[in-house]
């Protein structure tokens, strides 16, 4: 069995990648810099040019790029390809108005493709197997790129998207699927259907599970292998540097791997942008290497954790990073959809017309994570009539689940009743443990 997709870069000395990564950086700001307005006037205000990138030791010189430049320049601000030879558009889960598009040409996805391979790879699929592809199709990521990577490694791929868990089960059944990706809260109620369907592991023909797109615990892991009878392992992307299969876990399942001769990353302490040497926890930055469309220098990532250079009994010398352990932002991911509590404020203050008190509840019950806003009512509106209320509350839950795409139970609370704060307020309580203490 193929242990490895591309055992060449996977396994290749620390001298050769770094090579590699110089040469590829050099091209990289050269063509950001030719094609890529935006970018070059963020170098030319720090006073980079690309003749100052010789190699990846003056990385730390080029400028940050955060989540807020990429708004700013929606949609084309970042192309760095012209349309015509862009050929798809992805974007993250579960924002709209002002959300973050990213751009492919043919060969940035080939690449994205060919890293979900090594993923699946890793996790020992091969052409044999049925990957059951679980995580949603569309705009989001997920779906596409592992549908991608399933196809180079010549897995029959099931194109399954979310939901429809009985149907999943009974395909997963009658089509002997193998693999299974999707992200872990839908694996774990997967697994919770099973049984409540009155099957075990030994109906099904699973072997492994690809999850990701959302943090998760050991414990949850733990439980999933269980109750599914498999091995699971976890995969890490995001939208602005391609997609799932940035890095991706092995058989070890002790750190995730970065496909470092497409991407480099780089810890920055957050508060400061200071790089931190190896080992340390902090922020987690990309500098795409390859990319054609939306090529990225020094994207923040939000996500903390740290990277390790430590020897892998896999074979693999890619680095590798922890699970995120939390972000260096405000955002939420609830069902598997990236929130940020900004939006659910901007449908309160559009539907209250006022500055409403709220809170946002987050939990998790069974494997299911729960989703509450509590809004508490004005003296005024206390006094209206249950059924205008009603309409309130009908208005609110519509409005939350056009912007983020997913339901928020909406409660409606008595006037003053929402804990006032003397400092900044708590407007999000999140009960759940999503990372690994
Ligand atoms: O979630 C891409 C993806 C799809 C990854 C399928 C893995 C599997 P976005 O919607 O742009 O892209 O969200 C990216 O999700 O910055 C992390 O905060 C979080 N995230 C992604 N993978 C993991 C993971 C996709 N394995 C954001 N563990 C990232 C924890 C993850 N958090």
């Amino acid at each position: 069995m193929a242990k490895y997709w591309n055992e060449k870069v996977e396994c290749m000395s620390r001298e050769d990648m770094k090579k590699l990564q110089d040469e590829k950086l050099v091209k990289q700001v050269r063509h950001v810099w030719d094609n890529v307005p935006y970018y070059k006037k963020l170098m030319e205000e720090k006073g980079v040019t690309p003749d100052d990138i010789k190699s990846t030791d003056d990385l730390h010189k080029l400028p940050f790029l955060k989540k807020d430049d990429l708004r700013e320049c929606y949609p084309y601000g970042l192309l760095g390809a012209p349309l015509k030879d862009c050929v798809r558009i992805q974007s993250t889960s579960g924002t709209t108005g002002k959300r973050v598009v990213a751009f492919y040409t043919q060969n940035d996805i080939d690449l994205w493709e060919d890293c979900c391979a090594r993923a699946i790879t890793a996790a020992g699929g091969t052409s044999e197997d049925v990957v059951q592809v679980a995580y949603g199709y569309g705009l989001f990521t997920g779906g596409a790129g592992i549908h991608g990577g399933s196809h180079k490694v010549g897995c029959l791929t099931l194109p399954m998207s979310s939901g429809n868990t009985e149907r999943q089960i009974q395909f997963m059944r009658d089509l002997n699927a193998t693999i299974l990706c999707c992200t872990p809260s839908y694996a774990a109620y997967i697994g919770e259907t099973l049984k409540e369907m009155g099957l075990t592991p030994n109906d099904i023909n699973l072997k492994a599970g690809i999850f990701g797109a959302e943090p998760w615990t050991e414990e949850m892991r733990q439980e999933i292998e269980k109750s599914l009878g498999i091995k699971a392992y976890d995969i890490f992307g995001l939208t602005e540097i391609s997609g799932p299969g940035v890095s991706f876990e092995c058989s070890e399942q002790n750190g995730m791997h970065i496909n470092e001769d497409h991407f480099i990353a780089e810890i920055i302490n957050p508060e400061t942008g200071e790089v931190l040497p190896e080992g340390s926890k902090g922020e987690l930055v990309f500098t795409s290497l390859d990319k054609e469309a939306f090529p990225l220098l020094r994207y923040r990532t939000r996500d903390i954790c740290v990277l390790s250079r430590a020897k892998c009994s896999c074979g693999r010398t890619l680095v590798r990073m922890t699970k995120p352990m939390g972000r260096s932002d405000d955002m939420l991911i609830i069902k598997g959809v990236n929130v940020f509590p900004s939006q659910i404020e901007t449908v309160l203050l559009k539907d209250f017309n006022a500055t409403p008190n709220y809170q946002i509840v987050v939990d998790r019950v069974g494997n299911t994570d729960t989703f509450e806003i509590k809004v508490e009512l004005s003296d005024e509106m206390h006094t209206d009539t249950i059924k205008s209320v009603e309409m309130l509350e009908k208005k609110l839950s519509a409005d939350i689940h056009q912007i983020l795409g997913i339901r928020a139970k909406i409660t409606l609370c008595e006037p003053k009743s929402i804990p006032r704060s003397e400092g900044k307020a708590v407007r999000v309580i999140d009960k759940r443990k999503v990372y690994n203490a």
